[in-house]
């Protein structure tokens, strides 16, 4: 397993769950001064930096890139692939296309997470599904053009209401044929939802390509009331080969939650 910490630059998300907001000089120097061996990109668009400033950055600290959020299209654009307004959902898939063609370009796949936004009055439950199974499709097809995959991430009851638990987002993408598309496994959302984290993980590893290794209480494993060493061998059990990536509160400060989430990682 590898470990991943969260660099974020949207100033909408300065309260969120990711550990350093400095410029990225500075969180890439962070991330190799704390031994991680790559960095998960939160950014504002594609367009925030160049791709060869990220990799001037990679080389000069010798980082790889985890994954690349999507999430400011949703927090900064109020931008869902859900959205009732057709016009919104294509704009919400440009974004998300953009930011795959440049992860693309850093080898790192992209992350759906809030932008797949949620079913309502004005949208029933099963358009909302057939919304999301249709621009997966066409957002997996463009990561199959970098050779990378694209991650979807359920989430819990109170972000959406289209999958809060790892099995019923795996038959999801297997009744699709999204062969290209993981599970982002967040420990934070699974605590809430799954009713055992063991055999939510058990039953999707197959399917799991990137992991939010977070306490209950959405801080470093360690600082909240999650048994996190029996899971941390289960998935060493499993062959899980992926990231454990630091989505987490910077708690007390994001200097000690990066140190403390990498002790954590230890088996
Ligand atoms: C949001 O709660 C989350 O977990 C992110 O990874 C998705 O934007
Ligand atoms: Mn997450």
């Amino acid at each position: 397993m590898k470990t991943a910490v969260t660099l974020c630059r949207v100033a909408e998300a300065a309260a969120g769950p990711f550990v350093f907001h400095d410029e990225l000089p500075i969180g890439f120097a962070k991330a190799k001064q704390h031994g991680f061996d790559a960095v998960e990109l939160f950014l504002p668009s594609a367009h925030e930096v160049s791709v060869a400033e990220i990799k001037q950055l990679q080389e000069q600290h010798g980082l790889l890139i985890a994954a690349v959020g999507t999430g400011a299209g949703m927090v900064k654009h109020g931008l869902t692939l859900t959205d009732a307004d057709p016009a919104i959902r294509q704009k919400a898939l440009e974004f998300i296309l953009e930011l795959v063609d440049f992860g693309g370009q850093l080898d790192a796949p992209a992350i759906l997470g809030s932008m797949q936004g949620r079913s309502s009055a004005a949208v029933p439950h099963e358009t909302a599904l057939s919304y999301l199974a249709n621009a997966l499709k066409v957002i997996s097809a463009r990561a199959v053009e970098h050779n990378v995959k694209f991650i979807y991430e359920p989430l819990n009851r109170y972000e959406t209401n289209l999958f809060n638990r790892s099995s019923d987002a795996t038959a999801f993408l297997v009744k699709h044929q999204l062969d290209n598309v993981t599970l982002l496994a967040d420990f934070f959302h699974m605590n809430i939802e799954e009713a055992s984290m063991e055999q939510a993980l058990a039953e999707n590893i197959a399917h799991i390509g990137h992991i939010h290794f977070a306490d209950s209480n959405r801080r470093a494993m360690g600082f909240g009331h999650s048994d996190y060493k029996p899971l941390l061998l289960l998935l060493h059990q499993l062959g899980y080969a992926g990231y454990l990536s630091a989505e987490i509160l910077p708690l007390p400060t994001a200097d000690e939650a990066a140190a403390q989430f990498i002790q954590s990682t230890i088996l």
